[in-house]
């Protein structure tokens, strides 16, 4: 297996020079939206979304965002794979399983419990975390560690809307999110794949980044069970796994919290497992990916961005660390 032990960020930024790209058409949107005069006043652009909504689950209305970075060059995902290739382990292993077997998950009612080191602890409904923050449609390249990527219009707001209600204390240092685990509704629960809950970690400073967004839906509508329902984590420029679906604790600590997969297996998946295509899997490459799509597993395979393309959004908060021994 070749490892290469690249430990420079990559500055290479030549694949932000798209030809023409569904941001370059978004950006055309808006701008006929602006000079028909149906943008609403004060410069904020209240577009409607170019992204074609399914027309299978309840509308969630959401703004195009305007934060950089939140609108990937590339042609969003059709809404089948997006929705029937998923990983989702409390319902199942294959592919196909989670699309099959999700529909018993209780979406409501729903909370998520606030805990550790806060100043204001507690617990939100999910009708008041929909209310919490505007909602933006940002469309992120997702790329799992499996090595195959998505591009999904999520339909949010940056977790750290959440995190400055709550009021983190001065000795919180890590976010820890714990997600559903319900033996009467997810079938593999009861198995020994993984510990459960499925449990994830981001650093403070991580779960504040603007990118790091607390997703209610994607294509304009809400989340399929199967996504993540009723509120998960994307965190875009970290493997797939590091978002936590179904979200129903967050916990502020001092120190690194354990993880799902670090548990599994610690030398595959560490803590950070931020995108990084010089940094292979132990046991495959992670130089580029396979975007799912209309090719299936036959679609042609990309070249993996440093920080999943990101870099210029995130690649500071890792400023001076080996990212070989911080995978
Ligand atoms: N609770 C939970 N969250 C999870 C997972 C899981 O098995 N359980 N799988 C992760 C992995 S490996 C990936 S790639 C993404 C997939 O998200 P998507 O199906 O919405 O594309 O969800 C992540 N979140
Ligand atoms: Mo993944």
């Amino acid at each position: 297996m070749l490892l290469r032990t690249d430990r420079g960020f990559n500055h290479n930024i030549s694949s932000e020079i798209t030809p023409l790209s569904v941001y370059a058409q978004r950006r055309d949107f808006l701008q006929r939206m602006a000079a028909a005069g149906w943008l609403a006043g004060g410069g904020v652009a209240l577009a409607q979304s170019p992204v074609t909504r399914p027309g299978k689950l309840a509308p969630l209305n959401a703004t195009v965002s305007a934060l950089a970075g939140t609108q990937a060059s590339d042609t969003p995902t059709p809404y089948k794979n997006a929705s029937t290739y998923n990983n989702f382990y409390e319902f199942g292993t294959d592919k196909s399983d989670p699309a099959e077997n999700a529909h018993t998950l209780k979406t409501r009612p729903w909370s998520v419990e606030i805990e550790g080191l806060v100043k204001k602890p507690g617990r939100f409904n999910i009708e008041d975390l929909l209310k919490l923050s505007a909602m933006e449609e940002r469309i992120y390249r997702m790329r799992c560690v499996e090595g195959w990527s998505m591009v999904i219009p999520w339909v949010g707001y940056s977790l750290s809307e959440l995190i400055k209600r709550v009021e983190p204390l001065g000795s919180a240092k890590y976010v820890e999110f714990i997600t559903l685990a319900d033996p009467k509704t997810m079938p593999y629960v009861g198995s020994r794949i993984l510990s459960w809950p499925y449990t994830e970690g981001l650093r403070l400073d991580e779960a504040m980044n603007p990118l790091t967004m607390l997703s209610f839906g994607m294509y304009g509508e809400v989340l399929p069970n199967q996504n993540g329902a009723p509120v998960r984590l994307t965190v875009p420029w970290k493997y797939g796994f590091k978002s936590g679906k179904s979200i129903v604790k967050i916990r502020f600590t001092e120190s690194q919290p354990a993880t799902a997969w670090n548990k599994a297996a610690a030398h595959e998946y560490g803590f950070y497992s931020n995108v990084n295509p010089n940094v292979d899997h132990p046991r495959w490459s992670q130089a580029s990916e396979r975007r799912i799509g209309d090719g299936g597993i036959l679609a042609k395979k990309v070249k993996t961005l440093m920080f999943n393309g990101y870099e210029a959004q995130v690649g500071q908060l890792y400023a001076g660390m080996d990212l070989t021994k911080n995978f």
